[in-house]
């Protein structure tokens, strides 16, 4: 067992990734069922000096469990990803800072890393299969291959958002990975509609919801059990918005962002949007896999007090996320020399459409419209653009602020919940003008 991932992954985080308990037995010697570890040896020996680039000499003086500065001071060390801001390695989170959000299609390598359990060792696209059944006319399993040539190939960008994206803003504090601001991203995702597929294998009148099954495996190892499995109104999955991808930004899907198969579910939250995917089954409940049920994922009906506690029973599951915007240029913290700014970023709206974005430099009390482009597809970020004046020099902060289609805007203090989701409050950077 050891072997055949011993030549798949060939650094220590990938091989964290497959299987922490394995690199923590090899590597640091680890006594199993406890918390003690040994020293550095053998193959994790070899494996240490070739990711610091060099020999270690003293290593007998290394700490058990000693993870090398050459090493933590690498952002994330995962090939294919650059510039992420790692919040957590078992599971795998990891963020991106917002001036590298900055481009209209987000790269691979700037797409964030949402995983809720350890992602699975195996990820060909040749024996991959997805398996369409529940309450259907027509069980289906079909490879990449077959949905290639059996549905209409399409590419989009699309908006992904976790929905505990700036839960770090809380206050107080709730549990859970500190997200900031970089939880979201909009690739170029190539696929098949999910309501194609859907139609192919006939939906059943009492279908309500969607079941979505991934391969990833639980933190636990427990065999068989998922880390995640979320589902959709029958009536969000026919739109013809949804992607089953095996694309993205015109290449594979990265492993970390559900290689070779994955759900899009643009303009909910990106827990929808199933990685590693294997198996969507239609059900006449509402689904009720991990993550679905007790306060995972769910919202008070009513707002609710900072800090209180509020009984299952009144907290619904949320559907599309909010308005929100982000400032992508400059980053925070610029010092300029000079009266004018350039300052742009994106803005998206669940469901919804943006309407506007107005940015402001005097803490809101006015307010400047700023330029809009226009989406590349329904649910694609949109770019926004302003040229800013300061009348004097000084410190000064930019907010920016979009509104709906519905004339909903961002707030500038959140609604706080339970479990930090939804927090689309204003975004904000500080500049000091010389
Ligand atoms: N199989 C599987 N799919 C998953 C998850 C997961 O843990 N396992 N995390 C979900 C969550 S909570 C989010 S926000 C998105 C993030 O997608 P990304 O990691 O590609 O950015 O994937 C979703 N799909
Ligand atoms: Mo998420």
């Amino acid at each position: 067992m050891g072997q055949t991932r011993d030549e798949r992954h060939t650094d220590l985080f990938g091989r964290y990734a497959a299987d922490g308990d394995w690199v923590d037995r090899t590597v640091f010697g680890r006594v199993p069922h406890t918390d003690r570890r040994g020293f550095l040896r053998g193959a994790g020996l070899a494996v240490m000096a070739t990711l610091v680039g060099a020999a270690i000499p003293f290593h007998r003086n290394m700490p058990a469990g000693f993870i090398p500065e050459a090493i933590a001071a690498d952002p994330l060390g995962i090939e294919g990803k650059d510039g992420l801001t790692v919040l957590g390695r078992r599971p795998l989170n990891a963020e991106t800072p917002a001036h590298l959000l900055d481009d209209p299609v987000t790269p691979t390598a700037r797409h964030f890393i949402r995983n809720n359990g350890i992602a699975p060792v195996e990820m060909d696209p040749t024996t991959w299969r997805l398996r369409i059944d529940g309450l259907v006319h027509r069980p289906m399993t079909l490879s990449i291959e077959d949905l290639r040539e059996r549905f209409e190939v399409v590419t989009r960008r699309l908006t992904i958002e976790c929905g505990g994206n700036g839960r770090a803003f809380f206050s107080p504090r709730v549990g859970g990975n500190q997200w900031t601001l970089g939880a979201v991203a909009c690739s170029e995702w190539t696929g098949v509609r999910l309501a194609d597929v859907l139609k192919a294998a006939g939906v059943k009148d009492n279908v309500v919801y969607t079941a979505h099954v991934g391969a990833d495996t639980h933190v636990s190892g427990q065999k068989g059990k998922l880390p995640l499995s979320r589902g959709v109104p029958i009536e969000k999955a026919m739109d013809p918005g949804n992607l089953i991808a095996f694309g993205m930004n015109g290449g594979p899907l990265h492993p970390m962002n559900g290689a070779p198969l994955r759900l899009v579910i643009p303009g909910w939250s990106g827990s929808c949007s199933q990685k590693w995917l294997t198996r969507i089954w239609l059900r006449d409940v509402v689904h009720d896999g991990p993550k679905m049920t007790g306060s995972s994922y769910r919202v008070p009906e009513h707002p609710v007090e900072p800090g209180e506690k509020v009984p299952e029973r009144s907290m619904a599951i949320i559907g599309s996320m909010p308005v929100k915007s982000l400032i992508t240029t400059p980053r925070t913290g610029l010092s300029v020399m000079g009266r004018d700014l350039a300052v742009a970023g994106h803005a998206w709206a669940g469901d919804n459409e943006v309407a506007r974005v107005d940015v402001s430099i005097d803490f809101g009390a006015s307010w400047q419209k700023a330029a809009l482009a226009r989406p590349a597809n329904r649910h694609a970020w949109r770019r926004w653009w302003a040229m800013l004046e300061f009348p004097r020099k000084g410190y000064y902060e930019v907010w920016a602020r979009a509104t709906d289609d519905t004339g909903t805007s961002q707030p500038f203090a959140i609604a706080w919940n339970p479990k930090g989701y939804l927090n689309n409050s204003m975004h904000r950077i500080s500049v000091r003008v010389s």
